[in-house]
């Protein structure tokens, strides 16, 4: 579909770009554009991965390290990242970025502010000059269920966000879950609001018993976009 090529497009560009023969500690994040990452770096050849350790954002993203046959680590052993590259909800023209669709932001923005370099990929649908133009969901916030209520009712009344919701999962009854065993509170914030995201991450991450906002602000160095007409959009 011409939504996977742009994600292949902006995956190969980036890799190529900013995945150097002399990295050797490598962060791989989540959803469905990193894939066309790993396939890259596969590519890239078994000399030049011989020597080379990749760090997850989470289970789908270490399966994914595995199946590829790429060396697996861990954050505790890597602390520092020469290059973590993953995907977006949206990013805006300050490469601030909505994250957490997949519900691995926590991992992810770890991974991020580990990084040298955080380089983001994404199909064109991810391009906007503010948040919240084309992803009406909202901010995903991870919480511990033991505060999600007083989370969900501090959104609403405190912070102006009348719809905010626990998010509940599809093929299992009751709430997602994510890697590291909390709930997912989706909130969204108009239009206007979000042309500050700093400001609501900082309001949101105040509440007692949020763990991790899924919006990444003044971390990625570029944001890499493949469009529907095969070209290619670099912001940074
Ligand atoms: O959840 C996340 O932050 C993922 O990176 C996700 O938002 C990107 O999803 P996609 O690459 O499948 O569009």
């Amino acid at each position: 579909s011409v939504i996977e090529k742009s994600k292949q497009l902006a995956a190969w560009t980036a890799v190529d770009e900013h995945v150097l023969p002399e990295y050797r500690v490598i962060g791989i994040g989540s959803g469905s554009t990193v894939p066309y990452v790993v396939e890259r770096i596969v590519n890239q050849g078994a000399e030049a991965n011989r020597d080379r350790v990749f760090i997850p954002t989470g289970f789908q993203s270490k399966e994914l390290i595995v199946s590829s046959g790429l060396s697996l680590g861990d954050v505790d052993q890597y602390p520092t990242i020469d290059v973590t590259l993953d995907g977006a909800d949206e990013v805006d023209t300050q490469l601030n970025c909505i994250k957490g669709g997949g519900a691995c932001h926590l991992r992810e923005k770890v991974l991020a502010e580990a990084a040298t370099t955080f380089i983001l990929v994404a199909d064109y649908r991810k391009n906007v000059e503010y948040l919240g133009t084309n992803f009406k969901a909202g901010v995903p916030i991870e919480v511990v269920p033991f505060a999600y209520a007083k989370v969900l009712q501090n959104l609403h009344q405190v912070l102006d966000s009348p719809k905010a919701t626990l998010r509940m999962a599809v093929a299992k009854a009751g709430p997602v879950v994510s890697d590291n065993g909390n709930f997912i509170i989706d909130a969204p914030f108009d239009v206007e609001r979000m042309k500050e995201p700093y400001t609501i991450m900082a309001q949101i991450k105040m509440l007692t018993g949020v763990v991790e906002v899924g919006l990444f602000c003044h971390m990625a160095r570029a944001a890499y976009f493949g469009n529907q007409d095969g070209s290619i959009t670099v912001k940074w």
